[in-house]
């Protein structure tokens, strides 16, 4: 993978990411693709109508339906899916925790069972890697251990340790089958933990960050932790990560928590916030969110938000979006969705812009204002 930095504004950061499928200008938001598929539309709207160069799909998901050995079969995640650009695949840490009820973390792995009939899966460090070579995605994710907050220091001390013993084991595994010919076109991240302690999240990070990946990645936020928590962890974080690699927080967040975690030297993000508010009426403008839903709506002939440029508000009114949802319509589901993933990728490429001419902090004064107003 080559990187490049292309400007800094403060400690925010404007990179370029060349893996073998795409070009990838950060910051950058990658729209949640679960199953391989981004909810509600198809590929051509991520590639072309959106403009997106990397998405993310789940090992967890795609290894238990349809199973990483035919998605391989099928031509990987791009033959598969059509997405040509890049993918990134989340190793299924998270599902384990999000699944918490029907998962259990052990000192070697995680034990699963499917949520779709039940049966029992064991995923280790290097299981998930071989599915993610199966898969064939441009950026993989090791295992990780990670905890809700608020949790006990030894949980999150327990989480860190295993975290760590997982990511050597990774490394170790993904470099020597890239040694003989596997996934040389793959690269790997490691995932730092450590709740919002800080000096876990020091150690999390050292231990991480003097092994041979190819970028880095902040987890275990974005679990019911204070907004200001998440940015203190994160300030505090990225100072014990290298420069010269992207660094990726994992799951997050609100338009707000973007603009600032770009500010504390974040470049990567994704979320499933622009699609799944999409599909529950809450859309995203420059002025703040608004609810399609709302009576007020019925008859406002203008757009979800006048300043932006995507199909739906070049096209559709309030009223009629406001007629699909409350209609269920199908059609709604796409516009909307339409609407919010541009919003986020157009106000990365904003925040870009801002950074290239080192006015990122006038940037984030307008981003605040206009909600104001
Ligand atoms: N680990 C992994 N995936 C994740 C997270 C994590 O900590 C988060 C935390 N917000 C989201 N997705 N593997
Ligand atoms: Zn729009």
């Amino acid at each position: 993978m080559d990187f490049k930095i292309d400007a800094t504004s403060k400690n925010a950061r404007a990179c370029t990411i060349k893996t073998a499928h795409s070009t990838i200008k950060t910051p950058v938001f990658m729209p949640v693709g679960t199953l391989g598929s981004i909810k509600a539309l198809d590929m051509q709207d991520v590639l072309e109508t959106l403009g997106a160069d990397i998405i993310l799909a789940n090992t967890y998901h795609m290894y238990l339906r349809p199973g990483d050995k035919t998605v391989a079969k099928m031509g990987k995640l791009h033959g598969f899916t059509t997405f040509f650009k890049s993918f990134l695949t989340d190793s299924g840490g998270f599902q384990a925790f999000s699944l918490s009820d029907i998962s259990k973390p052990k000192a070697d792995g995680i034990e699963f069972r499917s949520h779709i009939d039940g049966s029992k899966h064991f995923f280790t460090p290097k299981k998930v890697i071989d599915i993610q070579n199966n898969l064939g995605s441009d950026i993989m994710m090791v295992l990780d251990d990670l905890v809700a907050l608020p949790a006990s220091q030894e949980r999150i001390k327990l989480s860190i340790e295993r975290t760590t013993e997982w990511a050597r084991e990774s490394i170790e595994y993904f470099r020597q089958k890239q040694e003989s010919g596997i996934g040389v076109e793959q690269n790997i991240f490691a995932i730092i933990q450590g709740g919002t302690d800080k000096s876990f999240r020091e150690k999390s990070a050292k231990e991480l960050c003097e092994l041979d990946f190819d970028g880095f990645a902040i987890g275990g936020l974005s679990v019911g932790e204070l907004n200001n928590e998440m940015y203190d962890t994160v300030e505090h974080t990225t100072q014990f990560m290298p420069k010269e690699k992207p660094r990726y927080l994992m799951g997050v967040g609100t338009p707000e928590d973007l603009i600032e975690n770009i500010d504390r030297g974040i470049d990567m993000f994704d979320c499933v916030m622009p699609t799944r508010n999409a599909r529950n009426g809450t859309l995203f403008t420059s002025f703040g969110k608004l609810n399609i839903k709302g009576a007020s709506f019925k008859e406002d002939k203008t757009p979800i938000d006048p300043e932006c440029r995507c199909l739906t508000c070049q096209r559709y009114s309030r009223a009629y979006l406001n007629h699909l949802f409350r209609s269920r319509e199908i059609t709604y589901f796409r516009l909307a969705t339409l609407h919010n993933l541009h919003y986020y990728l157009n106000l990365m490429r904003e925040a870009r812009e801002a950074i290239l001419e080192d006015r990122y902090d006038e940037f984030k004064s307008e981003f605040y204002k206009k909600r104001e107003a």
